[in-house]
């Protein structure tokens, strides 16, 4: 490792060349990455990143909500939860025909994974048996599965892994301190316990957060240090730009400086340089300009098609032409 892609600890694992970098990027090393001069950053994570992928290639993940609305919990952010009045109608698992037909579509589209969200606090065993089904269904169609359903019990991971599950999403969101002013129906060791389930059951993980929310610059390298700090690290990890949802708490949050959301996504690729760095929620909203800047920080992934779960997305051709404008193929090869 050279002086632009070490960690400033590096752990003796990761000098005896282990397949993960075991490197300590505390949330100060990653603070130091953000105060950099722009130009700095951007070079630094465009090194690393080219190391270990083509830079020039976005790999597309398409998002159906199979189960909307009606959620218990009370994360500020969403407009999924029960108690907020987002204008969102709870509706009952969807039926396996109709996930299917949007598997399909989405391959046919281009995507190459299918990402299942649920708005529930934990699913049922009874809801596990039925998305069972779903992953079973999806994986046929030759797509990566990707669920996100909450918090998982003992023994729901192992029957995900089962069915052929590739990823479970489970974002820590934030850093720790700040998680309290976001959601108090469960806490930040609740998400890592479930991290650990599905880590354990042998599926990929698939986690990230949301800026956006009023947190600090330190709060943000915190989550980065977080993430950074799983081992092994999450293969994917969705950094989603809060979609300010009216009815939610965050609705009137200030938005983050554009510029300082793609210094975030350069720290993320810099301390996780084997992840898939998700540009995710909040698309709609960025300029093709700004999108650009975040695939040159290192982003290389996106959700793909019109909608996220309740919000909506760029379109399939929209991003076809920006990814053409930019040079840039898919993994699909469209
Ligand atoms: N209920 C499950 C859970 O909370 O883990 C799965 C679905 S939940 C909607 C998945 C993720 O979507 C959240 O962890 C959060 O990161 C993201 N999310 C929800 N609402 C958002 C918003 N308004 N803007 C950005 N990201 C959002
Ligand atoms: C993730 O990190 N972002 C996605 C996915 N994982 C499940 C969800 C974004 C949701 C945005 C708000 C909505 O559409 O409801
Ligand atoms: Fe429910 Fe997930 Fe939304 Fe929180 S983020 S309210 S757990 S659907």
């Amino acid at each position: 490792m050279d002086s632009v892609t070490a960690p400033p600890a590096a752990s003796a694992e990761s000098a005896a060349g282990a397949a993960q970098p075991a490197g300590r990027w505390t949330r100060d090393a990653i603070l130091e990455l953000l105060e950099l001069p722009f130009a700095d950053l951007l070079w630094r994570a465009q090194t690393v990143h080219r190391q270990h992928f083509d830079a020039n290639r976005v790999q597309l993940s398409q998002l159906l909500s199979i189960k909307t609305g009606g959620c218990p919990e009370d994360c500020g952010y969403c407009p999924q939860a029960a108690r907020y009045h987002a204008g969102v109608d709870a509706t009952p698992l969807l039926p396996l025909e109709q996930v299917v037909a949007a598997a399909t579509a989405a391959r046919e589209a281009g995507a190459t994974r299918f990402c299942m969200g649920a708005a529930w606090r934990s699913p049922k065993d009874r809801d596990i048996e039925q998305v069972t089904e779903m992953v079973r269904a999806v994986a046929d169609l030759g797509l990566e599965t990707c669920v996100t359903l909450g918090m998982l019990r003992d023994g729901q991971a192992e029957r995900l892994k089962d069915a052929g599950l590739d990823y479970y999403n489970h974002n820590l969101d934030t850093a720790p301190e700040f998680y309290g002013q976001v959601t108090s129906t469960r806490d930040y060791q609740d998400r890592l316990d479930t991290l650990e389930r599905v880590r354990d059951a042998g599926i990929h993980v698939c986690c990230g957060g949301i800026l956006g929310m009023g947190e600090s610059r330190s709060q943000r390298a915190g989550l980065i240090a977080q993430l950074a700090a799983m081992h092994p690290q999450p293969e994917s990890v969705p950094i989603n730009n809060l979609v300010r949802v009216e009815g939610t708490p965050l609705a009137s949050a200030d938005p983050l400086d554009p510029l300082e959301f793609v210094r975030t996504i350069a720290a993320a690729r810099i301390a996780m340089p084997r992840s898939r760095v998700r540009l995710s929620a909040g698309r709609e909203e960025m300029s093709d300009e700004m999108q650009a800047l975040c695939f040159l920080a290192g982003a290389n992934s996106v959700f793909y098609g019109e909608q996220l779960l309740t919000t909506p997305n760029p379109r399939a051709q929209r991003d076809r032409e920006l990814f053409a404008r930019l040079g840039m193929s898919t993994d699909a090869g469209h």
